[in-house]
């Protein structure tokens, strides 16, 4: 056998000439490659069987036509994705996005995220990202079904409870995933589940619509309590107020934590006393029932609205990236520790660039990366698939205690591969390492596929 050492700009040179213009997955792979490839020097069963040439190559693409009507009659197209990426370790599993800006790139580094983060998980998930360039904003309840439907018409031929699970992200939310199951039950004459992040009515699962925010605190107190901290009187920001921004801003306030700046693409607030429990209800309800804006929470509480700005310069001691892909750069990360803040997790995928998460890491920031911290969501998902296939529910308590645990499992994985002597535990290394070890030796075992 040949066994060379693999070389991380050798690997990243031959990735990047097979998959150019892609910034996103890049960046997305480079992260894995820094912490995984110093581990595949160590354990060269992985090198000769280019194990981690092959996880970078998704299973398969699916490119499609979307064609649909809007409210004036006018024929709109759209084009609609699912990249499966990997089904080494479970059935390809990951949701849909719904964004105008949507590319294949975005998907890719979408989709190979969610590899390693299925596996932190413990349950038996493969990986796949999906989407369109749709944008659901501004278009009527009937414009949003009608796409959907149109969707939905194409992607049932791809998926099935057994082979690949959609479910929500950015732009899809209960409204989408009503409108996509509905539409799924009636070409195939089939009840059973093949979405995630259902209504309670059909199938759904307690828990599943605040699970990625809760877990993404769990995360952030055993993060914390593993260095002597706590959530206790913390000043938060948190960034975005969609589904996973507001339900990390529920589990900080019931936890003790203090919320103190909220935001959209539009701007932030800043409640300088920290947020109520009723206020986050109202904003919850403005959010997912009334579609509204952040401002709007500003005019109605008479507090600061930031136009235009992020919440990072806002001082915090703890920060949680809730949005979107790069919303945290390297500036931002300066100002998060000239503000004396100790720990960020990211709610969202990749948040933080590759410059900002090298700083907060050189400036003893702990930081939660989203493959682990994130990994809540989709492990509902995962409790919601057992509980359609068992055909029963569990209790809201039941579901919590087992996204806790769940919390806990992918703590101690990152544990046991980032710990080091005399620093803070390097929880990029720790998830990637242990991501990559199940999917990888699944993959051994399976010869050469
Ligand atoms: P939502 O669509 O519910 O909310 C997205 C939020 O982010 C909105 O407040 C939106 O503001 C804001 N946002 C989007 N783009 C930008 C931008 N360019 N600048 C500033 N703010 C922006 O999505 P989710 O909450 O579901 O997803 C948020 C993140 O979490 C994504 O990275 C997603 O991949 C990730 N994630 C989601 C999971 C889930 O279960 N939903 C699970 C794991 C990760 P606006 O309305 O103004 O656009
Ligand atoms: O990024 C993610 O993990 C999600 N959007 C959730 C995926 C899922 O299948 O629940």
């Amino acid at each position: 056998m040949f066994s060379n050492k693999l070389s991380i700009e050798e690997f990243m040179l031959g990735l990047t000439k097979r998959n150019p213009h892609e910034p996103e997955f890049h960046q997305a792979v480079r992260e894995v490659a820094e912490s995984v490839i110093p581990f595949i020097n160590q354990n060269p069963q992985y090198i000769d069987t280019r194990i981690l040439e092959r996880m970078t190559e998704p299973d398969r693409i699916i490119s499609f036509r979307v064609c649909w009507e809007d409210d004036q009659g006018k024929i709109r197209v759209n084009r609609g994705y699912r990249v499966q990426f990997n089904n080494a370790i479970g059935p390809y599993k990951g949701g849909l996005r719904f964004t105008s800006n949507l590319t294949l790139d975005t998907l890719k580094f979408l989709g190979f995220e969610q590899t390693f983060k299925n596996s932190l998980t413990t349950l038996p998930l493969g990986a796949a990202k999906g989407g369109s360039d749709f944008n659901p904003k501004g278009k009527s309840d009937r414009e949003v079904m009608r796409f959907c439907q149109a969707f939905m018409s194409e992607l049932h031929k791809h998926i099935g409870p057994d082979i690949d699970i959609p479910a929500g992200d950015i732009g899809v939310g209960g409204r989408e995933i009503s409108y996509l199951f509905g539409q799924y039950k009636r070409l195939e004459n089939k009840f059973h589940g093949v979405l995630t992040g259902k209504g309670l009515e059909y199938g759904g699962s307690l828990v599943r619509k605040e699970a990625t925010g809760f877990g993404t605190v769990f995360f952030m107190d055993e993060m914390l309590k593993e260095h002597g901290e706590s959530l206790e009187g913390k000043r938060c920001v948190v960034s975005g107020s969609g589904n996973v921004a507001l339900y990390t801003a529920e589990k900080i306030i019931q936890l003790g934590g203090i919320v103190i700046a909220m935001s959209d693409s539009s701007g932030a607030i800043h409640v300088k006393e920290g947020m109520t429990q009723e206020q986050l209800e109202w904003l919850i309800d403005l959010k997912e029932n009334r579609r509204g804006r952040i401002k709007e929470f500003a005019d109605h509480f008479h507090c600061d609205f930031l136009p235009d700005s992020k919440v990072w310069p806002i001082p915090a001691q703890l920060a949680f990236a809730c949005a979107t892909q790069n919303e945290l750069d390297i500036d931002d990360a300066k100002t998060l520790v000239k503000n004396g803040c100790i720990a960020v997790a990211e709610g969202a995928n990749m948040p933080s660039t590759l410059e900002a998460a090298h700083f907060l890491k050189k400036n003893k920031v702990l930081f939660a990366p989203a493959k682990a911290a994130n990994a809540g969501g989709v492990a509902v998902s995962g409790l919601e698939m057992t509980q359609n296939s068992m055909r029963l529910s569990w209790s809201m308590e039941e579901l919590e205690d087992r996204l806790k645990s769940i919390m806990g499992r992918i703590h101690e994985q990152c544990l046991q591969y980032g710990k080091q002597e005399g620093q803070p535990v390097d929880y990029v290394r720790g998830a990637n390492i242990a991501g990559f070890k199940k999917v990888a030796d699944a993959m051994l075992a399976y010869g050469v596929v």
